[in-house]
């Protein structure tokens, strides 16, 4: 067939604000002094540690019997593996809500001590709704050990723009939940985002080449159109497109 590639029409990129509340974790890492906390993320600030005041634009609110600890007493409160500073200590039915909705963070990490299956943190958005949520059972083994990597872990939350993460709630239906040093990224980093790129070639024989017309638009929508050409199939035409994301 006489085809002639007539073009490379066009290629963009669109940029919109992604929708995901996604959890990783880190275990306790190891230390001559034994298991310890492995740190905030890079890029994350110090926003609640227990023992000075929150970060401006950060308050901590608690109902139940949610209490302050340092050291650990069996039956009541573990401090997180390696921490010889002051923890909050959920009990059952208690919760602990870290607001921070004026600071639009990009992430939260937090270390939590002795996992257990009945932890739990909720994700809010700045209508107070629950978006995520992460449990003790989302961890396995989840059996309460105070010491080991597997349950000493910390726990990095990361927010897309369009998820507009206000607070992290944090309840216990057992005893108990302990968790210390919460941090998150406050500024310097691009919220991330939903890149689309489309590609579009048209090849027609050369006789029945009249014209084409493009649209780009979002990857939800429709990108081309060749209503200029009556028939697609008859005229040897072919489309090739490329749809790229990246969170
Ligand atoms: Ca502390």
């Amino acid at each position: 067939m006489r085809n002639l590639l007539i073009g490379v029409i066009a290629a963009m990129t669109v940029a919109a604000p992604a929708h995901a509340v996604t959890f990783t974790s880190a275990g306790a890492v190891a230390t001559p002094g034994g298991p310890a906390d492995p740190g905030l993320a890079a890029h994350e600030t110090l926003l609640v540690d227990f023992d000075h005041a929150a970060h401006a634009g950060v308050t901590v609110a608690t109902s139940g019997n949610a209490t302050l600890h340092t050291g650990s007493t069996s039956g009541v409160a573990a401090a997180p593996a390696g921490d010889a500073s002051r923890y909050l200590a959920l009990g059952t039915g208690a919760t602990a809500t870290v607001n921070f909705a004026g600071l639009s963070l990009r992430t939260v990490s937090v270390y939590l001590g002795s996992i257990d299956s009945y932890n739990r943190i909720d994700v809010l958005n700045r209508a107070g709704n629950v978006i995520k949520t992460w449990t003790g059972n989302d961890q396995p083994p989840h059996n309460g050990d105070w010491f080991a990597a597997a349950t000493n872990r910390r726990l990095f939350m990361n927010f897309g723009q369009g998820d507009d993460v206000g607070a992290v709630r944090f309840s216990s239906s057992g005893v108990a939940f302990e968790f210390d040093s919460i941090g998150g990224t406050v500024a310097g980093v691009p919220f991330a985002t939903t890149t689309a790129v489309r590609a579009v070639r048209v090849r027609t024989p050369l006789p029945s080449f009249r014209s084409t017309s493009t649209v780009f638009g979002p990857a939800s929508r429709p990108c081309l159109r060749t209503s200029s050409i009556p028939s697609l199939a008859s005229h040897g035409v072919w489309v090739w497109s490329l749809q790229l994301d990246v969170m």
